[in-house]
């Protein structure tokens, strides 16, 4: 099993700064949201955030991110609060780091993508997460990597030895990409692994719970199925898929799969490597995006969650939104508010179970057209018996009549070659399907 560590932020003890630009476009409250859900970020890699700054500006400055007269005042709360670190809300270009660093001296930059990668290090626990952060790190490290890089020959694995002409710089990159090469190929081998898994559960529908995170998936999933997901209030507690067969109803078995979940300005790079695991929801017959009804932006999230749909290629998919924590809204008028707005969308509070049954009917509805009514007239004498349609249909209606029995069927339309067979053996008369 591969180890793999977070970079970035060592301790619980690191005291920091964070940095964001406002945008013109941008209005005062969701900045705000934005810094509190980095404030979450950064207490969930183990920061604890002392003070902020914010500067109006249309675009990031290209060589200190922020005005060079504004980085002084961020040295000047450094200095108030006694921190050790800055955290700046977009991703830095190697350049801006080197030259923030310069003005700050000894203290520790980072951006938001190496706090994400850092949360991501921490959270990983199967090895195909592990594999898929691994990668993400280092394709985020080799345009980074300078000659005081540290961690490096542990990250590796082993110090390679400088060939013949390369500087120390050079030889770094090389290991870097050798690595790269590696897990890509691992990657490749459980992708493989799993499509082979895939196949076999072919014949069931897939159902993926996805949606910001923190909106409550696991809660779900769990209140749902035997599974017994950790659920915390942090951000991306799950970065592993988990899958289990649910029942729905009688006739209606699901496999439904929880997964990690988005974020604005999700990295990049794990975008790519995670690609696998989130294929899952793009080969979904049903996806429930789960929403947060709580969260004072949470149409905001659903416009991330539905912008990173559509870069898996997963926007096409039949789709529910659940808004769930309503057990937090004490208004009724905002659930109806919302309702009016987003068509196709169910409310429940997964943690208390409420709405759950309501969800299980919109997601039958959702099948419907799946299903088949189908009337059949079989004979007890030819030995038919009435188990015998239990395991792929519900019936509906029955009547007897001597020796027979009239049967109003609902089925699979999968399942129509074991009616044909049922007819072929016990029937008497079979009427074509009525929809
Ligand atoms: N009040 C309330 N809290 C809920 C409800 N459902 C989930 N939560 C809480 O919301 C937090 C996040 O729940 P999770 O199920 O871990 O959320 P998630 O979407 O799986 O989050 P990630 O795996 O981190 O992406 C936890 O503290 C849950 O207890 C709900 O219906 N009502
Ligand atoms: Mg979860």
């Amino acid at each position: 099993m591969i180890e793999i560590k977070k970079n970035y932020i060592d301790s619980k003890n690191e005291q920091a700064v964070i940095v964001a630009i406002r945008r013109p476009e941008v209005s005062r409250i969701e900045v705000d949201d934005h810094l509190n859900e980095l404030k979450e970020l950064a207490r969930t890699a183990g920061a604890d955030v002392k003070a902020q700054v914010v500067q109006e500006r249309p675009a990031p400055d290209s060589a200190y991110f922020i005005g060079k007269g504004k980085l002084e005042q961020v040295q000047e709360l450094i200095e108030e609060h006694n921190a050790n670190l800055v955290i700046f809300d977009d991703e830095l270009s190697p350049a801006q780091v080197k030259n923030i660093s310069r003005v700050l001296e000894d203290i520790k930059v980072i951006d938001r993508t190496a706090l994400i990668l850092d949360i991501f290090a921490d959270h990983a626990k199967s090895s195909e997460a592990k594999t898929q952060v691994e990668l993400a790190q280092l394709n985020y490290l080799l345009p980074r990597l300078t000659r005081q890089w540290q961690h490096l020959s542990r990250q590796v694995g082993g110090i390679g030895t400088k060939g013949p002409g390369e500087t120390q710089l050079e030889t770094d990159r090389r290991l870097v990409r050798t690595r790269i090469s590696k897990l890509k190929i691992r990657l490749a081998e459980i992708d493989k692994q799993n499509s082979t898994r895939r196949q076999h559960r072919d014949s069931m529908y897939r159902v993926a719970l996805i949606g910001y995170t923190n909106a409550g998936k696991s809660t779900l999933m769990n209140a749902l199925s035997d599974a017994d997901i950790g659920v915390e209030d942090k951000l991306f507690a799950t970065l592993d898929t988990t899958i289990r067969r649910v029942p729905i109803n009688d006739v209606l078995t699901v496999l439904i799969s929880d997964t990690v979940g988005f974020i604005r300005k999700l990295p990049h790079q794990l975008v790519a490597s995670f690609r696998s695991t989130l294929s899952e929801s793009s080969e979904a017959d049903l996806l429930l995006h789960v929403v947060d009804i709580s969260h004072p932006h949470y149409d905001e999230h659903i416009d991330v969650v539905n912008g990173l749909l559509s870069e898996i290629d997963a926007h096409q998919n039949k789709r529910i939104l659940v808004f769930n924590k309503v057990d937090m809204i004490s208004d009724q008028a905002t659930i109806q508010h919302i309702k009016s707005r987003y068509e196709n969308s169910v409310f429940i509070s997964a943690s208390r179970h409420i709405g759950l049954k309501n969800l299980k009917k919109t997601i039958i509805q959702s099948f419907d057209d799946q299903y088949v009514v189908g009337e059949l007239h079989l004979s007890f004498s030819k030995g038919f018996n009435e188990h015998l349609v239990h395991n792929f249909a519900t019936i509906l209606e029955k009547k007897y009549d001597d020796d027979m029995v009239y049967l109003k069927v609902k089925y699979h339309k999968e399942n129509e070659y074991r009616i044909t067979l049922l007819l072929e053996k016990y029937g008497v008369k079979h009427n074509t399907p009525i929809a």
